[in-house]
């Protein structure tokens, strides 16, 4: 990686990030990646989003893509060779930077993560169903596993559009604002101040007056109290991680 923080002064060498989400169910993705932010990202060609349908792997007959686990026990597990065939096909056509595979007992995901993920170039993000994927397939195939809380989800297709959200707008471009994803919740460690806009006065509900001010200096050290007294309040856990001392 380069020392120069990879922002704008390389904008003419940024390539399009792909993102491959394997999936048992890929229509539960379609219209989520057709609209929105995702949307105009890849329409923008700053991104490309591909949802795959782990069955046209599967060399079964009924192209089932799972099997009942050795040993016994309730549920179905999914097998390696489908996994194993779809992810060499893409890695033979592309590099990436991370082959993911979403699991509630992953690394939970945060926006230092989402910041380091939106670095790596392309991805593919493996979706696990049933009770989730032959043991091999993590030890072998996968670089990382992720996880979008402390929750179980039915299937990871909710985890990867979470995943490819937070990635995908952070990648220079995709958001009108060029520094809105750097004021975002979380970013500094801090949630959101406050925001308003017009009018001043909605049925005697006023806005700040020194948001109405023009006093700069004061309009920033007024949104860092607020972000600060905010953190404090709603997620103090957010202030011993990010080492910001009490005022
Ligand atoms: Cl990535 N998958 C599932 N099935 N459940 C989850 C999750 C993922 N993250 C949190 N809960």
């Amino acid at each position: 990686m380069c020392n120069h923080g990879c922002g704008q002064a390389f904008a003419h060498l940024r390539t399009v990030v792909r993102i491959d989400i394997l999936s048992a169910v890929p229509r539960l993705l379609d219209s989520w990646f057709n609209e929105s932010i995702l949307e105009r990202a890849q329409k923008k060609g700053l991104a490309e989003v591909h949802v795959h349908d782990l069955r046209d792997w599967s060399t079964d007959k009924h192209r089932r893509l799972d099997d009942y686990p050795f040993g016994g026990g309730a549920g179905m597990v999914m097998t390696v060779e489908p996994i194993h065939r779809a992810i060499a096909e893409l890695k033979a056509q592309r590099d990436y930077g991370e082959v993911i595979y979403l699991c509630p007992d992953g690394q939970l995901l945060d926006q230092p993560m989402a910041n380091e993920l939106s670095l790596k170039g392309n991805l593919i993000l493996l979706c696990g169903h049933y009770k989730g994927v032959d043991e091999r397939v993590r030890e072998h195939l996968i670089t990382r596993e992720v996880s979008i809380g402390d929750y179980v989800l039915s299937g990871g297709e909710l985890a990867a559009a979470v995943v490819s959200d937070a990635v995908i707008r952070l990648l220079p471009g995709v958001l009108g604002d060029e520094t809105s994803a750097l004021s975002d919740s979380f970013q500094d460690g801090l949630v959101s101040p406050p925001d308003y806009t017009r009018p001043a006065e909605y049925q005697g509900w006023k806005v700040p007056d020194v948001l109405l001010s023009g006093h700069q200096a004061n309009i920033d050290a007024w949104r860092h109290q607020q972000a600060l007294e905010r953190t404090r309040q709603r997620r103090p856990g957010l202030l011993g991680e990010a080492g910001v001392q009490d005022q």
